[in-house]
């Protein structure tokens, strides 16, 4: 697999991200709605942690099986890879939501595991404003085709440079606001924000569905930002 997917314009249709779902499906369907997504011609990127916390997270590979979704790793799926190979402390997984995944059998666990090994740690889509860069947590180099460069690369470097982009709050946390070079934008879910949180030029959308906040869904022909709270969708 690719650390990094590439995709061309979408000339027949419309391109949409949206953020951190969390096992809120049925949340994600009302706002597709809402936005008159239509899968025979649109397209739709997550951000990744597409499980844990929310009721419906095995419906992530029912999403994942779609030919009009695509999904970047998050650090949910990622605890999900490490649970499955035994590399995860139960208990620190179950404080983050992982009820449901180790409650399954050994052969779901890995059927999971396998489809979040697929998953690439970063998206470029191209889009009439240029490049967009989809990454969960942030880009950990200032320049995306340095880092994308280097994700596609082998050995140690790779690793740490992967955990920074499903984990790291470095951006977010100083509010550093320098751009990152060669992209136009970089999505960014990870870190709830109470509204959609623009820095240099990663935007922040994981407006917290799961946490009684919202789930952001952005239109990237223009931008449009559609969202459903939480409330709204009991
Ligand atoms: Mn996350």
């Amino acid at each position: 697999m690719s650390r990094c997917m590439r995709f061309a314009r979408n000339s027949a249709g419309r391109d949409f991200v949206v953020g951190d779902i969390h096992g809120c499906f049925a949340m994600l369907e009302r706002l597709l709605a809402r936005a008159g997504f239509d899968p025979a011609h649109d397209r739709l990127f997550s951000l990744g942690d597409l499980v844990d916390r929310g009721t419906q997270s095995a419906r992530a590979l029912e999403f994942l099986a779609q030919p009009w979704f695509h999904a970047i790793r998050g650090n949910h799926e990622q605890m999900a890879i490490d649970a499955a190979a035994g590399a995860l402390d139960r208990a620190l997984y179950l404080i983050n939501g992982g009820a449901w995944f180790l409650a399954l059998g050994q052969v779901e666990q890995q059927r999971f595991a396998e489809a979040f090994r697929a998953l690439p740690i970063a998206i470029e889509v191209q889009t009439p404003i240029g490049a967009i860069g989809l990454v969960h947590a942030e880009c950990p180099l200032s320049d995306w085709q340095a880092f994308v460069d280097r994700l596609e690369g082998a050995g140690d470097p790779v690793q740490r440079l992967e955990t920074q982009a499903i984990w790291g709050r470095t951006r977010i946390s100083s509010l550093r606001a320098d751009p990152v070079a060669h992209i136009a934008l970089i999505f960014c879910g990870h870190t709830v924000v109470g509204r959609p949180l623009e820095l240099g030029n990663h935007l922040f959308i994981d407006t917290g569905a799961v946490f009684g906040g919202a789930l952001s869904l952005v239109d990237l022909g223009d931008f449009h930002c559609f969202q459903l709270r939480w409330d709204d969708a009991a």
